[in-house]
């Protein structure tokens, strides 16, 4: 396995999970490394010392450790699916800045205790930020009949939103369309081909070829 790129994940990592998406719809062979953000492993912090997820290592050595770039990578090689063809990058930019932000103070409201967060003002800040999408969804994706590139790079923090208070999500948030997008993901085959649970990747143990096998249908 030692030829493959190796690919550091945290299965829960939002930015982790677009990686992994498009590296399993790609169908890239990679050794995948399951990380505790709490306890990084040396050798991905030699190679990235900034720290974040997804950390990818090409067996040139080449280091890639932002997630579009990953995802990027993993579709210029195949892209079976046509997703770099539904790329909205002005849109993942906003949710990457804006929606993050907000998200990050509704979810985690006393990290900031310098802000005085209020955790109301900041749902309704993401709700608005998901607003526009509902025009978008007529056909179930952002792109049309089927996930692509912007949904999965949008989603895996949409779904993080609804995590924070699932009910008010599934019951309260007037955009009907973008709540039956999110569950949409949430029973997608791939969403769930990646989020499949692997050992922790120990000192040059534990290392899982990724993707797994599709399920057969
Ligand atoms: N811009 C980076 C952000 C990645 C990121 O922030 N990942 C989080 C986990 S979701 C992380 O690794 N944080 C470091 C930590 O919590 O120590 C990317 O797109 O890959």
């Amino acid at each position: 396995m030692t030829q493959l790129p190796q690919l550091y994940s945290f299965r829960r990592c939002p930015y982790a999970m677009r990686a992994r998406l498009a590296v399993a719809v790609a169908e890239v062979p990679v050794v995948l490394r399951e990380i505790l953000l709490r306890d990084k492993p040396q050798a991905m912090l030699a190679l990235s010392p900034k720290g974040t997820v997804p950390v990818l290592r090409l067996p040139s050595g080449e280091v890639i450790d932002e997630s579009r770039a990953v995802m990027d990578w993993a579709l210029a090689q195949n892209d079976p699916l046509h997703w770099l063809a539904n790329k909205d990058e002005a849109l993942i930019d906003l949710f990457d800045t804006d929606f993050k932000h907000h998200l990050d103070r509704y979810k985690y409201a006393t990290r900031y205790p310098e802000e005085a967060v209020d955790v109301g003002e900041q749902r309704d800040h993401c709700a608005q930020l998901l607003q526009p999408l509902e025009a978008r969804l007529t056909h179930g994706w952002l792109g049309g009949a089927a996930p692509a590139y912007t949904d999965v790079a949008l989603l895996p923090f949409v779904r993080q939103f609804r995590i924070a208070d699932k009910l008010w999500f599934d019951e309260h948030l007037d955009l009907p369309k973008v709540r039956a997008w999110v569950l949409r993901f949430l029973d997608w085959p791939s969403f769930l081909r990646v989020m499949q649970k692997y050992p922790l990747y120990l000192d040059g143990e534990q290392e899982h070829a990724f993707p797994p096998a599709q399920e057969s249908p």
